[in-house]
């Protein structure tokens, strides 16, 4: 087998296909082979190279240098192929451009700016809670995962009211577009003019309101040197990964709490573990589930023992999902258990691309837990589940529950 700089691979190699149908719809069995066969696994179909064990991920993902961003985190090699959209400048760069860009975006996502949103996000979680816990049966995706932070986020930012339903679209070709041209991109690039019009627009810095985040980003992005463009391209990053990620975390929470009856009951008993839960959600139930790497030099992954050379320029598939269930790392790795200690989980990811939005998305998952945990007494599942499968989000179309109050 050569790879697809024509070099020979050193490792297993296997013709599994991540993305899929039977895979996205259950990616453990395939995750755990893959860690089973060593370090890295060659996927002759796409011509990467996988890793699924976490210590594994973890380096990589710390290691920008030889593992970069800049040829892009999906499948498409940005050296090679135009991308479907102008990169963006703080996923999809490298220090020090990154470093640049992440450093404005921080100094608006910082500590006391997701605090002030505390008192409005819980609020509006319970309000929303309250209703649907009134009526004792609702899809906990199409009423409320997909409702909540598409209510709350763009308030935050300051973006038009019109039009949002722009957002879930916009995220679905991005997320689907790390992937293959399969069938769940191509049906996501239905409509993309239009989406992208609208993304493209709502992020001119004229089109937020003065008050909101969007407003913060444009004016730290000019004091640091970007041209009105670029601060819109940056803020573009927020309407990428702000909206469809929460989605998703927040039907795999409801989902993991419906199905594991006794750690709704702990929660229900002392609803301050709201923000664990999740958490071990997030680690049980990746929402976001791969990103790639681009290796900028011959590198070692593995332990000394059996370790494997990837060579230059080569694409890595890193299985986030994978690794936050690597036995290795985890006692019990496919128990969901709030009681655990979650942290060091790679679903936020690690090092210098860590998700820079991680507090708002914790924030919004602790006040959707609280407010259940506090108002339905019981939790149960009510009908089908159904996935909705996307080349790198996991989660779910639909999820029909019944709560006593
Ligand atoms: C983490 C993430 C996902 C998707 C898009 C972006 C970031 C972006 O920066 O555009």
């Amino acid at each position: 087998m050569t790879s697809a700089t024509g070099l020979r691979v050193e490792a297993p190699t296997s013709d599994l296909d991540p993305f899929c149908d039977e895979f996205l719809t259950d990616p453990y069995p395939g995750h755990a082979a893959l860690r089973e066969a060593g370090p890295v696994v060659y996927l002759s179909r796409y011509r990467v190279w996988a890793l699924a064990r976490h210590a594994d991920i973890d380096a990589v993902l710390k290691d920008p240098e030889a593992f970069c961003s800049s040829a892009g985190v999906g499948l498409t090699d940005f050296r090679k192929e135009t991308p479907w959209r102008p990169p963006s400048l703080l996923l999809e760069a490298d220090p020090p451009d990154h470093t640049r860009a992440r450093s404005v975006v921080s100094r608006v996502l910082t500590p006391p700016a997701v605090r002030r949103l505390r008192d409005e996000f819980a609020r509006r979680a319970d309000e929303l809670v309250a209703s649907l816990v009134a009526r004792g049966e609702f899809d906990a995706v199409g009423e409320l995962a997909e409702v909540f932070p598409v209510a709350v986020f763009p308030d935050a930012v300051g973006l038009a009211v019109d039009g949002r339903e722009h957002l879930m679209a916009y995220a679905a070709m991005v997320f689907n577009g790390f992937g293959p041209r399969n069938a769940h991109f191509e049906r996501s690039l239905r409509n993309a003019e239009q989406v992208q019009a609208w993304i493209a627009a709502n992020c001119e810095p004229d089109a937020v309101s003065p008050d909101g985040l969007g407003a913060k980003l444009h004016a730290a992005a000019r004091e640091e040197g970007y041209s009105p463009a670029e601060a819109a391209r940056l803020l573009r990053s927020f309407l990428s990964a702000g909206v469809d990620t929460t989605v998703y975390a927040l039907g795999n929470a409801v989902a993991c709490l419906a199905e594991h009856p006794d750690q709704y009951a702990a929660l229900r008993a002392d609803p301050s573990r709201a923000r664990a839960a999740f958490e071990e959600v997030l680690r049980f139930r990746s929402p976001v589930q791969t990103f790639f790497r681009t290796t900028t030099r011959p590198v070692e992954v593995g332990a000394p023992d059996d370790a494997v050379t990837i060579p230059a320029g080569e694409k890595v598939l890193l299985f986030l999902g994978a690794a936050n269930r690597d036995p290795r790392r985890w006692a019990d790795p496919d128990q969901f258990d709030i009681g655990r200690r979650a942290v060091g989980h790679l679903g936020l990811g690690a090092g210098p691309h860590a998700c820079v939005g991680q507090m708002m998305a914790r924030l919004e998952g602790e006040v959707i837990l609280t407010a259940l945990a506090g108002r339905a007494a019981e939790l149960h599942l009510a009908g089908p589940v159904r996935p909705r499968l996307n080349n790198t989000l996991h989660g779910l179309d639909s999820l029909p529950v019944r709560v006593v109050a």
